[in-house]
């Protein structure tokens, strides 16, 4: 069933926490300040607040720009086959083929919660999953949000903070500080609503966003360096490789976030980077104000939002970038 009416999603979540004595809670692959953040402050009102054996299921290393979330005081588990839940949650991400653990887990629990803002296919849909989705949400974590506001109440001064820095690292991610298109009038509520919990918004944009070395300005400064234009000018392109993050010293984490450098960039309807993950396989991030990008990336096998979409392509540098330039170039025109 799909949902956006926060009463029957109320319902359905006290149904859960009433009948789960173990949770398992996963987010998509590549976790970021959206899904993994939202992952943190449910395990904390699940944990805390309903007392429910929860883990965070992950297979990634935990991103050190999220650190500051303080993963050590939750529980977080690769995958194992031989562990079975009451209830799964999956957070910021509705495709099976895309979370950051085993998709057998779906098999492993008796309740399957999908809370997403992602555009969702119909192929995916499952009877008898309980979907939360609305693809106009500007982040994950303001979701759960709709249905915990009263539920956090029971949280300690700390863990209130601790929930805070969590929901609005999730609104920093999805919106980029606040100055993506779908920036809107909840994100600006709910933000100062988040002070009362003791939020600092500036400590937060620090650890989350501006903390960066050396290594990770010259690395910018590679993959800058190879932006270029199709040949409609309507595209903009670069592209970032291994070899750049072996000279920097950087693992593939430091591929996060890399389109805000390029959002700027007139006259342009679309920005496209190429990032290398092993030897001839990349990962598309495509970004546009006036595009519906999530149809190219569906195109590939990937998904999205109708702003910021991505999918993964096999070849060398030089064919992926030939063939995926010119095919949004036709898409485009
Ligand atoms: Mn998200």
């Amino acid at each position: 069933m799909i949902n956006k009416e926060i009463k029957i999603v109320k319902e359905y979540f006290n149904n859960i926490v009433c009948s789960s004595k173990t949770i398992a809670i996963v987010t998509h692959t590549n976790p970021d300040g959206d899904g993994l953040s939202a992952c943190i402050a449910l395990y904390h009102i699940l944990n805390k607040i309903y007392k429910i054996k929860t883990e965070i299921i992950m297979d990634s290393i935990f991103p050190n720009n999220l650190k500051f979330l303080k993963p050590e005081e939750c529980i977080i588990n690769p995958y194992d086959e031989n562990k079975f839940f009451d209830t799964l949650i999956i957070l910021d991400c509705n495709e099976p083929e895309r979370l950051d653990t085993n998709k057998k887990i779906f098999s492993k629990a008796k309740n399957i919660f999908i809370i997403d803002h992602h555009i969702i296919k119909n192929e995916t849909i499952n009877n008898d999953y309980f979907y939360f989705i609305d693809e106009n949400a500007v982040s994950t974590g303001i979701m759960l949000h709709r249905f915990l506001d009263n539920v956090i109440q029971g949280f300690n001064q700390n863990d209130k903070r601790l929930y805070a820095n969590c929901i609005y690292t999730t609104i920093l991610n999805d919106t980029n500080n606040f100055v993506n298109k779908n920036t809107n009038q909840e994100c600006f509520t709910l933000a100062g609503e988040l002070t009362n919990y003791g939020l600092n918004p500036a400590e937060i944009v620090y650890q989350f966003l501006l903390k960066t070395n050396l290594n990770y300005l010259k690395f910018i400064g590679q993959s800058m360096s190879t932006l270029a234009l199709s040949t409609s000018q309507k595209i903009a392109y670069f592209y970032s490789t291994l070899t750049m993050l072996k000279e920097n010293n950087l693992t593939t984490q430091a591929y996060s976030k890399m389109m805000k450098w390029t959002k700027g960039i007139a006259n342009i309807e679309i920005q496209v980077s190429f990032q290398e993950y092993r030897e001839n396989e990349f990962r598309v991030s495509l970004r546009s104000e006036t595009k519906d990008v999530a149809k190219i990336a569906q195109k590939y096998s990937g998904g999205g939002h109708k702003e910021a979409a991505g999918f993964k392509i096999n070849g060398t540098l030089q064919t992926v970038i030939k063939t995926v330039i010119n095919d949004i170039e036709s898409f485009i025109k």
